[in-house]
């Protein structure tokens, strides 16, 4: 047996450490760990719940606006607060940008490079690639000089022998299967792609006054509507977010999903990458209130063993169901090395007892990561695009039936195929449509509200804590572009008492509890072949088709002193 190791692994956000056994070729066993933690839920502590947003928002800049819904959310389930419908409408349309900047970011730049060879794009004949180009879509950019301009950029990087953005690539690895033209197409859109996203964040800068991490406020949103107004978010910025929302769309439905399906229909046979097939998802876009479940346009539940003939109930309030296992990370509950909380029981105790660095290998045998380990029923979950799309689908809701279906028809494949690393990958292109669609609905409706004379935003009608109860505690749930998010809070006497969060990554990056319950990571890696353990791509594919964000799953210690730095603000 041989262990390798990758860390960190790159095109993530944050540090993640993969340790993966083999032999013969073959993944017997693999560990994931988280090696940098945060003291995010640390620092809300003692704090007034009506700031904590600020503060956990920036537990992440990447999914920069999904920890402070869950927190605004969890405030105002403690306190019930119910907030204005057209604030309703903003923070579904704040969290659907987010989804299709963030998917097709994902897409392009951090994981199609697994799958795309950019230095055999130089082999390509542009006359062809232009010719595939019209027959997969009407996206205008595709004549032959475009694509000859292209192939020149990237001769002179290769040529100069810095290769910047696409270097350490495995270029020329065997597992590459594109021909040259498609590889050709796929790096003119990663290209396009880069320039396409700062135009579509530009809705969440509107409406929430900046980007990374927009405004929110408990009651509502701090969006100043008024369409008579010479500045704020008036009828001109609101016909500038109309037009954004039909480019994003077009862009969705002409460049990403087409370059998904022929990138994807020579990968049919890559089937490896599914691992748990167990799936959670909490589920969110309600059309009415966020806790109406039954109003979800993206449903909740959970499938076992990869079984779609029934969907099991999810409840993040039930102690029974939601626990973080402590037994293979880095910190102590009430003084023990092991166990398992509640997240309205949780606690945040460091407790490093890893090796002191510079180490060649982790110990594997006890604690090895900075995550804790969630379990659904002490099951180990999946959550995020494949899940989402597999609840909605054994849930026989239209939408999503009709968009796995039609797919599965044009690439020939069972929906078993789903259940690999492709498959997360063709989830994840599938909901940015259904969401892309859910954007534009969700702008109809706020744009009638205003006429209807609606512009209110906010709601301050508890907004004074000398009208909160002593005590109450709450949850906001919501679905983040990689998964299933929760923050738990406990407030007592107008303060934060405790405050946990419990984040997609960290479901699916998770250590294991014991060998028969690892993470959704370390399952999908398990007996996948490596055809060259110095160039691990198949590694790379696999953890990259999660879309592995670091930062969030573990929310600034010194190894030896475990506590860095102490700030006192006066
Ligand atoms: Ni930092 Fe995040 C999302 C959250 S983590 S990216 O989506 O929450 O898994
Ligand atoms: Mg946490």
């Amino acid at each position: 047996m041989e262990r390798l190791v990758i860390d960190p692994v790159s095109r993530i956000e944050g540090h993640l450490r993969i340790e993966a056994d083999f032999n013969d070729g073959v993944i017997k066993d693999a560990f994931s760990s988280g090696t940098s933690v945060r003291g995010i839920e640390l620092i809300v502590q003692g704090r007034d719940p009506r700031d904590v947003w600020a503060y956990v928002q920036r537990i992440c800049g990447v999914c920069t606006t999904v920890h402070a819904l869950s927190s605004v959310r969890s405030v105002e389930d403690a306190l019930d607060i119910h907030i204005p419908r057209n604030a309703h409408l903003i923070r579904e349309m704040m969290n659907e940008t987010l989804f299709v900047h963030d998917h097709v970011v994902h897409f392009y730049h951090l994981h199609a490079l697994d799958w795309v060879d950019v230095v055999n794009a130089l082999k390509a004949d542009p006359a062809e690639t232009s010719r595939i180009a019209q027959s997969i879509s009407d996206w205008p950019k595709s004549s032959v000089g475009y694509f000859k301009e292209v192939q020149n950029k990237i001769k002179k990087l290769v040529d100069s022998g810095q290769l910047g953005i696409f270097a350490n690539g495995y270029w020329g690895h065997p597992a590459y299967k594109l021909p040259p033209e498609v590889n050709l197409l796929a790096v003119a859109h990663y290209l396009e792609a880069l320039d396409w996203q700062k135009e579509v964040v530009k809705i969440q800068t509107i409406f929430g006054g900046k980007n990374p991490h927009p405004f929110y406020v408990v009651g509502g949103m701090a969006t100043p509507i008024d369409i008579n107004s010479d500045t704020g978010v008036n009828a001109e910025r609101l016909a500038y977010i109309s037009q954004l929302i039909d480019e994003a769309r077009e862009f969705v439905n002409k460049v990403y999903i087409p370059d998904l399906l022929a990138i994807g229909s020579f990968y049919k046979d890559w089937t490896y990458g599914g691992g748990l097939n167990n799936y959670l998802v909490y589920g969110d876009f309600s059309t009415s209130d966020w806790k109406e479940v039954k109003d979800y346009r993206m449903p909740r539940g959970v499938i076992l063993d990869g079984d779609l003939s029934k969907v099991y109930d999810v409840d993040p309030r039930d102690p029974e169901q939601i626990k973080e296992f402590i037994d293979r990370s880095w910190y102590t509950y009430d003084g023990q090395r092991t166990g398992a909380k509640h997240p309205w029981e949780g606690e945040t105790t460091l407790n490093y007892s890893g090796p002191k660095a510079p180490y060649k290998n982790l110990n594997t045998d006890d604690k090895y990561s900075w995550l804790k380990s969630p379990r659904w029923k002490n099951k180990p979950m999946e959550t995020g695009p494949l899940a989402r799309m597999l609840v909605g689908y054994a849930l026989d809701k239209e939408e999503f039936v009709d968009i796995v279906d039609s797919t599965l028809k044009k690439l020939d494949l069972p929906i078993s195929a789903l259940q690999s690393a492709l498959g997360r990958t063709v989830a994840r292109g599938l909901e940015t449509v259904l969401i892309s669609n859910w954007l534009r609905n969700d702008m109809d409706e706020l744009l009638k509200n205003i006429k209807n004379g609606d512009q209110t935003t906010f709601d301050r009608t508890k907004w004074e804590p000398s009208t909160w109860p002593k005590q109450t505690k709450g949850v906001g749930w919501m679905e983040a572009p990689r998964g299933s998010l929760g923050h738990w809070i406990e407030i007592e006497d107008g303060k934060t008492k405790n405050y946990q969060a419990v984040v997609p990554t960290t479901w699916n990056a998770s250590p294991r509890i014991e060998d028969q319950n690892v993470g959704a990571y370390e399952a999908a890696l398990r007996g996948t072949p490596v055809l060259d353990p110095e160039q691990p791509i198949e590694i790379l594919r696999i953890i990259h088709s999660f879309d592995p964000c670091l930062a969030c799953a573990v929310h600034l210690t010194d190894l030896e002193n475990q506590k860095m730095t102490e700030l006192k603000i006066g």
